[in-house]
C-alpha cells in the first residue's frame, strides 16, 4: 500500500473505550528509543509528523494518527528505560493493560526490536503477553543499517529466538536508508485488506 495521507489526531494520556477512534487500528510498541516515532514518519514520508527524540522516555502519551482515511496509526509510550521510578512503570503497565483490554479496533501490533541487540526480558515480557492476550503482531528489527548486511542472519537468529518467530516473519527496517519500508507498507496493506474484508480471506 501506499500512504497518501497522514494527519495527527490526539494524544492521550490514558486510553477509554468512548474515546472517538473507532476506526482499525496499527500499534507501534517497543522500548524507548527504539526508533518507534522514526518508523512512523519514515513509513509516512513525513519528517515532522511523530516527535523523534535522542533521550529516551519522552513519550508518555498515545499518539494516534490517521492514515489514508482509513486506519489509525498509534504510537504508545515505549518500555524498558532505566531512569524511571517504580510509580511511573506501574502508570505505564496500568495505561497499556487499558489500552490492550479496551482497544476493540485494534487489529495487529508492530514489535519493535533493536537489530543490534538481544532482546530484553522487557522485550520477552510484552512479546509474551501479545501471545497471551491473542494479539496478532509483526516483529520490526529497527536500525537495520547501523549492521552490514553481511551481519544481519547473526542478529536475527537471537531475536527469533527470544521471541519465538521465524526469519522470514520479522522484517528489518532502517529509517536511514528505507531498507524494509516497502515490505512493511505491503505487509500492512495486506493487514488492512484482511480487516475491512474479512470474508474474501480463507
Ligand atoms: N541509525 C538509525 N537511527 C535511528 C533509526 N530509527 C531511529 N533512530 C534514532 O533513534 C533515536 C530514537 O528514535 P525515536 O523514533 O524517537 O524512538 P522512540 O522512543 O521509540 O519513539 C533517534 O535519535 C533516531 O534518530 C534507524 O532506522 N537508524
Ligand atoms: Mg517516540
Amino acid at each position: 500500500m501506499e500512504i497518501k495521507t497522514a494527519s495527527f489526531i490526539t494524544s492521550l494520556a490514558d486510553y477509554h473505550q468512548d474515546d472517538p477512534i473507532n476506526l482499525p487500528q496499527l500499534a507501534v510498541v517497543g522500548r524507548s528509543n527504539v526508533g518507534k516515532s522514526t518508523l512512523i514518519n519514515t513509513l509516512c514520508n513525513r519528517k515532522k509528523l511523530c516527535k523523534t527524540s535522542s533521550k529516551p522516555g519522552k513519550t508518555r502519551l498515545i499518539n494516534v494518527f490517521l492514515i489514508n482515511e482509513l486506519f489509525h496509526l498509534v504510537d504508545l509510550p515505549g518500555y524498558g528505560f532505566a531512569k524511571v521510578d517504580k510509580a511511573e512503570k506501574r502508570r505505564w503497565g496500568l495505561m497499556m493493560d487499558r489500552y490492550f483490554q479496551e482497544s476493540t479496533h485494534l487489529f495487529h501490533v508492530l514489535h519493535l526490536v533493536d537489530i543490534r541487540h538481544e532482546p530484553t526480558q522487557d522485550d520477552i515480557d510484552m512479546n509474551t503477553y501479545f501471545r497471551q492476550m491473542n494479539i496478532p503482531f509483526t516483529v520490526i528489527c529497527t536500525k537495520a543499517d547501523k549492521i552490514s548486511r553481511g551481519a544481519r542472519m547473526k542478529h536475527i537468529a537471537p531475536i527469533c529466538r527470544s521471541l519465538l518467530v521465524q526469519p522470514w516473519e520479522l522484517i528489518p527496517f532502517s529509517s536511514e536508508d528505507g531498507s524494509g519500508r516497502d515490505k512493511l507498507l505491503e505487509t500492512i496493506g495486506t493487514l488492512i485488506d484482511e480487516e475491512m474484508n474479512p470474508q474474501e480471506v480463507e
